[in-house]
């Protein structure tokens, strides 16, 4: 009965959070209040006496300053940090840089939900040489480039997440140390998904919200002792939830 100590924290909201565009791959940086909800992530996880001893996050800015921010106010910004892009958020395919209320409008209800919370629908692929693709990122050079995605869904996801959760995560958890996963939307809906054993229907209902740290206590099999963690302050995260529900739905 030593539960291992797992924290999932979404980036804070980054500019094109606040602009409503689909972002994905691309990287785009924390804004003033994403940044200002990474510190108080960092100060709710003080609070609470739960003190990460590593962090894992994605090849992204959002995540990885998030992180630092966090881990600042925490007065934890010397632990060990290991990235890797199978923590990147979902590559939104074609649809990196559109408005999603656009999209919304122009598709349809129906198509953009299928395309935004859809178990196996992926969006369609994005050109290698489009705009705001990054297949020749040199971050992500040394992947084969069957690896590299042109678009995902978030079965795609679980599939390229899953190896680094078992291989990358749990043996830091084996160790006895806190972890603190810091993410991006789907990637960890992705990882929520595993833990929870929610089925591929009922993801589409699950939204995540930014910089509002979610902390599970694992049993020894790293399955949580309460369904779905314990959001560190759960009535901003109930009001956040809804917000990234009706993303798209209103300007
Ligand atoms: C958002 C998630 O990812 O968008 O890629 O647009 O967490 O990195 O900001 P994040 C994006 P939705 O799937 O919620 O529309």
């Amino acid at each position: 009965d030593a539960p291992y100590k797992l924290i999932l924290l979404r980036h804070g909201e980054s500019e094109w959070n606040a602009k409503n565009l689909f972002t994905g791959w691309v990287d785009v940086n924390l804004n003033e209040k994403g940044e200002k909800e990474a510190v108080r992530g960092g100060e709710l996880l003080k609070d609470a006496g739960l003190l990460p001893d590593v962090v894992h996050t994605s090849l992204q800015k959002r995540a990885i300053r998030t992180a630092q921010l966090a881990l600042e106010s925490a007065d934890r910004h010397w632990i060990p940090v290991h990235r890797s892009w199978r923590l990147n958020e979902r590559h939104y395919g074609a649809l990196q840089g559109k408005d999603k209320a656009q999209t919304l409008a122009e598709f349809g209800e129906e198509q953009f939900m299928l395309w935004r919370r859809s178990y196996d629908t992926p969006p369609p692929a994005l050109d290698r040489d489009a705009e705001y693709s990054q297949f020749s990122d040199p971050r992500y050079a040394g992947l084969p480039p069957e690896l590299r995605p042109q678009t995902e869904c978030l079965k795609d996801v679980v599939v390229r997440m899953l190896p680094y959760w078992f291989d990358g995560i749990v043996p830091d958890l084996r160790a006895g140390k806190t972890v603190l996963v810091a993410a991006h939307g789907n990637s960890l809906r992705a990882l929520v998904k595993h833990l929870d054993g929610i089925s591929d229907e009922d993801i589409a209902g699950l939204n995540i919200p930014t910089g509002i740290p979610l902390a599970y206590d694992l049993d020894a099999d790293f399955r949580p002792l309460t369904p779905g963690g314990t959001y560190l302050d759960p009535e901003a995260a109930k009001a956040a939830i809804e917000a990234v529900k009706n993303q798209g739905k209103k300007k």
